[in-house]
């Protein structure tokens, strides 16, 4: 894979997406070689290799890979991103980079700000210090966590925001610094304001990703137990694949504008673990309330599932499910997987990793 300053052959359309080595920067990434752009993705110094999901999606030696340039960088850091910009001179930029997890915003407030919120200022500089104002297209990563205490259900693109968490307060001014800078420099940005959406390449503390792990070492005799925060919470579902291609088409449209986009269904984590167990061959039989609440193999009557308050949080999003009615109408987004697909393929594929694992 090409670093830094190696460029790639020159192609068609360029993009630059932070965040490359996440799950949507991976899945996004592949879409965008396969429509033939040229990506640039911005990556962090770890000290251990960060490209395992861009690995998974696009192994080594695929050709995809000459038209992928990576360049050192940090949201936190200003000039390695006007670096990164001038280098790169995309006409697309997607901003994926985050400290993404609810939970952990809380232990790391400051940080998270800094990278969440101040981030997509330091981004915007550099893009004007660069002068693309006038050329790029700026995809924003905001989150169904802005509408937090819901005020209505479903949410759409008119609720109003409420944010529950240091880490949803960050992405309320990154949401209004992207309106900002349509309104005061005409740039071309959009907020996509994307619900819960998952997949195998998932981070494993994420609640999704936690119990089809866990399922699959369960059935496989890995681990005895999964334990876990707020059964109750729920939760719009879908699978990155299909959000990343209506990131995408957020950027084709004529004007810039902010996009919803969702399901339209909700679920219960203990709904999302029964079924993920289910699929493992394991039915699953509730008993107790609330921190004493066990789910139980039917079978065997042994505990597999249990509450631990230390994945609570100091205040929570009981409740999420959106509405894309825009995003169907105005980009012809149409999302393939349903929530059984979804969840089949996450449990399918921590089956066959852990299977291959010791
Ligand atoms: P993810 O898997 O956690 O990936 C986050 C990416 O950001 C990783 O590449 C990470 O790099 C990078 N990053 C973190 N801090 C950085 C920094 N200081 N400088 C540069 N890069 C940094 O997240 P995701 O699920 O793909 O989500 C992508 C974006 O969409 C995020 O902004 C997230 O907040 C937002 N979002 C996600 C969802 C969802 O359900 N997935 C829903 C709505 C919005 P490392 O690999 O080095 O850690
Ligand atoms: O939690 C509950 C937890 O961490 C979902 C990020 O991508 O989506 C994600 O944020 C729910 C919460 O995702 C555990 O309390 C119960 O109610 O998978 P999660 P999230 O907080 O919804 C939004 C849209 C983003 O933008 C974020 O970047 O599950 N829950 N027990 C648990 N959650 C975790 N992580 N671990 C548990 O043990």
């Amino acid at each position: 894979m090409n670093i830094s300053k190696q460029k790639p052959p020159k192609s068609g359309r360029r993009a630059l997406v932070t965040g490359i080595t996440g799950q949507d920067g991976a899945y996004l990434t592949r879409r965008l070689l396969e429509l033939g752009y040229e990506v640039h993705g911005l990556i962090r110094r770890c000290s251990v290799p960060n490209t395992s999901r861009l690995d998974r999606l696009i192994p080594p030696d695929s050709p995809l890979r000459e038209r992928l340039c990576l360049h050192f960088g940090d949201l936190t850091d200003s000039a390695s991103l006007l670096r990164a910009v001038e280098s790169a001179r995309p006409d697309e930029l997607y901003n994926l980079a985050a400290q993404s997890h609810v939970r952990v915003s809380f232990d790391v407030p400051d940080y998270t700000a800094e990278v969440d919120a101040l981030g997509v200022l330091r981004l915007f500089e550099a893009v004007r210090t660069a002068g693309l104002a006038e050329k790029i297209r700026f995809y924003q990563a905001s989150t169904s966590e802005l509408f937090g205490k819901v005020a209505e259900t479903p949410q759409n693109e008119k609720t109003p925001f409420h944010p529950r968490s240091p880490y949803g307060v960050a992405k309320l001014f990154a949401f209004w610094t992207v309106l900002n800078h349509r309104e005061a420099y005409g740039i071309y940005a959009v907020n996509g304001i994307l619900f819960n959406h998952e997949s195998p390449l998932r981070g494993e503390n994420f609640i999704t990703r936690k119990i089809t792990l866990a399922a699959a070492r369960i059935a496989l005799g890995k681990q005895d137990r999964l334990t876990l925060g707020n059964l109750d919470a729920r939760r719009d579902w879908g699978h990155a694949a299909d959000y990343v291609e209506g990131m995408r088409l957020m950027l084709t449209a004529e004007t810039p504008d902010d996009y919803v986009l969702a399901s339209g269904e909700d679920h219960s984590v203990r709904q999302f673990a029964e079924i993920a167990f289910e699929k493992v061959g394991l039915a699953i039989r509730w008993e107790g309330k609330g921190i004493e609440e066990k789910g139980i193999d039917q079978k065997t009557g042994r505990v597999l599932i249990s509450v631990d308050p230390q994945f609570f949080r100091p205040a929570e999003v009981d409740l999420l499910r959106g509405d894309a009615a825009k995003a169907r109408k105005k980009l012809g987004w149409t999302p393939r997987y349903d929530f059984r697909a979804l969840v089949d393929e996450m449990v399918r594929a921590d089956l066959k990793n852990e299977s291959n694992s010791p």
